[in-house]
């Protein structure tokens, strides 16, 4: 499926594995431990290599004993990987929807732009976040990273460009359907 621009081209949806994308962040969907898990946080971990768990576990002692809370977002090295960094943040559970979980969704989405803009990214790779073993429904995860993107990028001229990069065709589709 060809890549989709949007916001006057600063946002690109395209499909594949994110892990691949040369941007200045890949965002890692990750759970609260940053130990490392399933999904797009295990296949991060594993191409980016031990470097990135090392880093996870000096932030865990430093700043979160108690782990990174949802909604907030940290940045590492991507170790091998062709991006020059992870930000790694927590997304939220799906309980229903009424459990403040489009706040938190939110919250991820902001907080790793804003940790991209103080280290003056260029570029930043979102999976989407919380869709896979979480359980958020995409239909409704995909208007909240939207609104979030869009109110971000309106009022700051970094990062330039911010890729959705959904792992199938199909999920792409559901978003550009969704936003309409
Ligand atoms: N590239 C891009 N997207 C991917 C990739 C990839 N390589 N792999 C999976 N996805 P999930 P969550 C998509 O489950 O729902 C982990 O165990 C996937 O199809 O990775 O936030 C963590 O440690 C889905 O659309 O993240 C946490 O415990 C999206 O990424 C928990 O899962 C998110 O799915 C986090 O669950």
């Amino acid at each position: 499926m060809a890549d989709t621009e949007l916001l006057n081209g600063r946002l690109i949806v395209t499909t594949g594995d994110i892990t691949t994308m040369s941007t200045g962040a890949i965002v890692n969907a990750a759970n609260s431990s940053l130990m490392g898990g399933g999904g797009v946080d295990g296949a991060i971990h594993r191409s980016g290599g031990a470097a990135i768990i090392e880093e996870c576990k000096r932030i865990r002692q430093s700043r979160y004993p108690d782990g990174l809370p949802t909604g907030e977002a940290v940045m590492t090295t991507a170790g091998n990987m062709p991006a020059r960094h992870v930000i790694h943040t927590v997304g939220p559970v799906w309980h229903g929807g009424g459990s403040g979980e489009a706040e938190q969704l939110s919250s991820c989405y902001r907080r790793s732009l804003e940790v991209a803009a103080e280290l003056s990214l260029k570029d930043i790779a979102f999976p989407a976040i919380s869709t896979g073993i979480y359980g958020y429904p995409k239909d409704k995860a995909a208007l909240v990273a939207f609104a979030a993107v869009q109110d971000f990028l309106e009022s700051s001229e970094l990062p330039q460009t911010v890729y959705f990069v959904f792992y199938s065709p199909g999920d792409a589709r559901v978003f550009l359907d969704t936003i309409g």
